[in-house]
């Protein structure tokens, strides 16, 4: 017996079992004695065993990924590469993420990369939001925005994989990006932030007059630019209404200016609202230009039929809609206040029956630099202020009736964050199915939260209960640059597979190569073929070995490994390492992988599964024998 079973009479493996067995036999009455497993169970905790209620998916910032949290346990479950590289799962060695981070460029960008690695291997992600259907999420994909190289990806939610990614023509550094809610996504709203000259061809250079933000309407199905607008000013956030009718961005910067000085000046920026409905119809009938990429290109400066423009005070940030579909918030950061549209009010503004200002119906002044707003569900709204580091929820009702003269406070609760906070995110709080569970707070500094790890600290996101009155914060996180924003999907909408299948449309190219191959089903596929120098080696794997012990290729051959993992247990991820070359690559369950490489170095070279999958593991390689020239 241990020291500690001894004390108190149970076997610690007997309460480890989880907080079925706590509960069921009434521990809690003797709490002093027990270990720590069976203490009153906080509401964020999930005991070993037990599962999350929540999938948090996070952007990875400049390190360019997607992470997958667990909720409320913030335990972090999977990394998702998108535009990064990945030394684990060969994203961006492979063939297949080959293809997919430049089947999209257009000839001038594949000329650009073809000596520079053939694409960006950094990536700037910001937002990633899942796909709507009727203003919920339906779990078939998310996507994200690559500010560094303006670009958006699409993963596949079934497979938790990157399938699609296109750079967006015309537009310059995507930064705000949100799917339309209603019918269905359908479009993804992707503002390219920064202002340049169209074409950016060179002809235009420090004239800033003459440069534009462009606003990209996405087809989510197809991954293909459906139509761009030409806005005033510079384009920040965006989010699409409930109704699928309009979408509204942010504007910094209306000024147009280059510098600090001069993108501050001025005392009003603005919301420019799209109606897409008009701008369709404008594409149809042929009002457009077209520069680069081949898309139509809507001109929607002041006085356009496609948008109007909303004054709101100086550098508004986040766009949030509130889940009731009624209104539009737009945050203040250097002004105090959220603005509030009411969505209703936009059909009238476009006949011009009112005037810009008249769709604000609300503009509480929360505290200092309001940068994103959340919501409850319950008519709440819950909005970061960087400068203050607080979070602040506020009743909605309250902040119009307050616009309307009545004597009330819309602010209901204020809490410290540490420190700093940017974006936040409610439990499924861009839905129509906000349930007011958790918010999280995503925080740019961890100020004097965590040991001291040198001079590059870890940002800080903070997880706060909201199902009562009063805001409580239950658990600090840091986190490796930077999650600028996340969402928090409910369970029950997210189902992705255990393996590929042998007919995965991931895998159709390989199966098209090996069938042209003489092999009638890839999970036989086996040996060598030549064609020329070419060289496509086939094997399969099926723990603890690969078909193939040997394979001998010729010094300077074009070496391509076809590996199909045949196995069907759950979770029996194979890897295919081939030293000293470096080359590494994941073998998931029932998928096949593919790499390409010059056979230059000649000599004995194993390759040896990476990922412990049997108790043989370490001995799951092969030789790959290079006969020098
Ligand atoms: S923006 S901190 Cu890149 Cu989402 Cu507001
Ligand atoms: Cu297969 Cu380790």
């Amino acid at each position: 017996m241990t020291e500690e079973t001894k004390k108190d009479g149970f076997s610690r493996r007997s309460v480890l079992g989880g907080s079925a067995l706590a509960a069921g036999v009434g521990l809690m009455g003797i709490g002093g004695m027990l270990p720590q497993t069976a203490q009153a169970k906080s509401k964020n905790e999930v005991l070993p065993g037990d599962l999350d209620e929540y999938y948090g998916f996070w952007s990875g910032g400049q390190s360019g990924e997607v992470r997958i949290l667990g909720m409320p346990s913030m335990r972090e479950l999977m990394r998702i590469p998108v535009f990064n590289r990945c030394s684990a799962t060969g994203w961006g060695s492979t063939n297949e993420s080959r293809k997919i981070l430049t089947e999209h460029m257009l000839p001038h960008e594949k000329k650009f990369w073809a000596d520079k690695g053939g694409f960006p291997s950094n990536g700037d992600t910001h937002h990633p939001h899942m796909s709507f259907t009727d203003g919920t999420y339906d779990g078939r994909f998310i996507f994200v925005n690559d500010k560094a190289n303006t670009r958006v990806a699409r993963i596949r939610c079934d497979i938790m994989k990157v399938d699609k990614i296109i750079s967006v023509p015309n537009a310059a550094d995507i930064h705000g990006l949100r799917p339309q809610k209603y019918p269905r996504t359908g479009y993804v709203f992707a503002n390219g932030e920064h202002r340049v000259p169209l074409p950016n061809d060179g002809t235009v250079l420090d004239d800033p007059k003459n440069y534009h933000a462009v606003f990209t309407a996405i087809d989510g199905d197809e991954m293909k630019v459906a139509w761009q607008v030409i806005v005033d000013g510079n384009l920040d956030n965006v989010d699409a209404d409930y109704q699928g009718k309009y979408a509204i961005a942010s504007c910094y910067n209306s000024e147009e200016g280059v510098t600090l000085a001069e993108m501050t000046s001025s005392e009003q920026d603005w919301a420019v609202v799209f109606d897409i409905a008009a701008i369709e119809a404008g594409v149809k009938a042929g009002d457009f230009k077209v520069y680069d990429g081949g898309v139509p290109v809507l001109d929607g400066r002041h006085g356009s039929k496609y948008t109007r423009y909303i004054p709101i005070s100086n550098s508004p940030h986040g766009v949030n809609a509130s889940p009731d579909g009624k209104y539009m918030m737009i945050n203040g950061k250097l002004s105090p206040t959220v603005s509030v549209i009411e969505l209703a009010k936009l059909p009238a503004l476009f006949k011009d029956k009112i005037k810009p200002r008249d769709t604000i119906v609300a503009e509480p002044k929360l505290g200092l630099g309001p940068l994103h707003t959340a919501f409850d569900g319950r008519g709440n709204a819950y909005t970061t202020l960087f400068l203050d580091s607080q979070m602040c929820k506020w009743s909605i009702e309250k902040a119009i009736q307050q616009y309307q003269g009545k004597d009330v406070d819309p602010i209901l609760d204020k809490i410290d964050v540490q420190y700093q906070p940017g974006h936040n995110h409610t439990s499924m709080g861009e839905t129509k199915d906000a349930d007011g569970q958790w918010l999280i707070s995503l925080n740019k500094f961890s100020k004097d939260r965590y040991i001291n790890v040198g001079p590059l600290k870890p940002e800080s996101e903070q997880l706060i209960d909201i199902s009562g009155d009063k805001m409580k914060i239950v658990h600090d996180g840091p986190t490796f640059a930077e999650p600028h924003d996340c969402i928090i999907v409910h369970r029950s909408r997210v189902n992705p597979k255990n393996s590929y299948g042998f007919d995965d449309p991931y895998n159709a190219d390989i199966r098209e190569q090996a069938k042209k191959d003489g092999f009638d089903s890839i999970d036989e596929a086996d040996g060598v073929i030549r064609d020329g120098n070419k060289v496509r080696v086939y094997m399969y794997s099926q723990a603890p070995s690969f078909s193939l012990e040997k394979f001998t290729v010729k010094q300077g051959d074009e070496v391509t490994v076809i590996i199909t993992n045949i196995d069907d247990v759950d979770d029996l991820t194979h890897g295919f390492t081939l030293s000293n070359y470096g080359v590494a690559m994941e073998i998931p369950p029932q998928g096949s992988a593919s790499v390409t490489f010059m056979a230059d170095s000649p000599g004995v070279h194993w390759f040896y599964c990476q990922w412990f999958c049997h108790a043989l593991h370490m001995e799951m390689r092969g030789r790959m024998l290079v006969e020098p020239k």
